[in-house]
């Protein structure tokens, strides 16, 4: 099977919603109904993909304690009786040191002309730097009038006093923007997650639901799986090796009403990469898919047959067309959409 193809597995994944029937239609929504898109974005690792995962009760997108993580622009759809949040959750702004990196930084980049709030999430550890300054950069060019509300997260982590600096600092790379709003949060522990959630709604333009509530991602159950695979070789290799893994679902089948077969290549950049994924007497490869499997299975519900392989494709993070046929195909460039408000 090509990876064009339409599977009958590729099925939005549904929200847990017990009471669906007593929700209103889309066309019914009540007075004040908000919604709109709201881009997610800011340096890597600032907890851009837990913040939304944490809004959407469940994992949309992966999450690792390595930079970089997130590649593609994900969507979330939070649908509440006073609005339709669509969150787009995006690869971190960073300076690419190669193709990859290129692909990422459009991607997130290019969230931003047709987001109606812009979500720029700082990360409160990490003193304000150069990457600050280019995300900062790249908000004034890209705002074009639009409400920009700055979270500043992992306040869990920080004392009050350096929430304070590290914030003045941000401020002064926006000038002359300011912020339409700012808040303190913390995507992990839940902190003014409510009051943050408020703020967006606020700033949305009224209108109608625009997905149907029972859908909270647009992805696709063989993407998740795919990134749940590559969640877990992140999360078990070192060093550089999580850079250079990719994986592809090439099959998946439904074998019967409760087993599912997935077979899925992780491709890697280097023969020596090959030898580490799978490990001494392939264990490794193992520790992967047991932790893959049993979270795939959790999401679909049914028993999982998952059989991985590993296949080296050189430096394809540096190339054009590998990149293409891995799933980052780079985005046509859009002109950027002047808004006032
Ligand atoms: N202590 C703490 N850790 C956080 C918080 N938000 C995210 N993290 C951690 O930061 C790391 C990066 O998170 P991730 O969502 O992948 O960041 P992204 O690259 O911006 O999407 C992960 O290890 C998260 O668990 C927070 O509010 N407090
Ligand atoms: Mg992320």
């Amino acid at each position: 099977m090509t990876h064009d193809e339409q599977h009958p597995a590729d099925q939005p994944i549904p929200a847990p919603s017990p009471e669906a029937d007593a929700s209103p239609a889309p066309w019914d929504v009540p007075p004040g109904h908000r919604s709109g898109f709201v881009a997610i974005v800011g340096r890597p690792n600032v907890g851009k993909s837990t913040l939304m995962n944490a809004y959407l009760g469940q994992k949309v997108a992966i999450v690792s304690p390595k930079p970089q993580t997130t590649r593609t622009r994900i969507r979330g759809i939070l649908t509440l009786d006073r609005g339709q949040i669509i969150f787009v959750d995006t690869p971190g702004i960073h300076f690419p040191k190669d193709k990859l990196g290129e692909f990422m930084v459009e991607e997130a980049t290019g969230a931003l002309p047709d987001a109606d709030v812009i979500l720029w999430l700082v990360d409160l550890t990490r003193p304000p730097g150069p990457e600050e300054q280019h995300v900062a950069h790249i908000i004034k060019r890209d705002r074009a009038g639009r409400p920009l509300i700055i979270a500043f997260n992992k306040r869990d982590l920080v004392t009050g006093e350096q929430a304070q600096l590290y914030r003045t600092a941000i401020f002064r790379l926006l000038e002359p923007e300011k912020p339409t709003a700012w808040m303190e949060i913390s995507a992990l522990t839940g902190h003014n997650l409510d009051k943050l959630l408020d703020l967006l709604l606020d700033n949305l333009p009224e209108g109608p639901r625009y997905f149907p509530e029972e859908m909270v991602t647009d992805q696709q159950e063989r993407d998740i799986v795919a990134e749940i695979i590559r969640e877990k070789a992140l999360h078990f290799l070192q060093e550089e090796v999580p850079y250079s893994v990719a994986v592809l679902v090439d099959e998946f089948k439904e074998r019967s009403d409760d087993l599912v077969y997935i077979s899925a290549i992780i491709v890697v950049e280097r023969k020596t990469q090959k030898m580490i994924i799978l490990g001494e007497k392939g264990r490794m490869i193992k520790k992967i898919g047991q932790a893959a499997r049993e979270e795939i299975e959790a999401l679909l519900g049914k028993r999982v047959y998952l059989d991985l392989w590993v296949k080296v494709k050189h430096k394809w993070r540096k190339k054009e067309d590998e990149l293409r046929r891995l799933g980052y195909r780079m985005p046509k460039k859009k002109r950027k959409r002047k808004r006032k408000r």
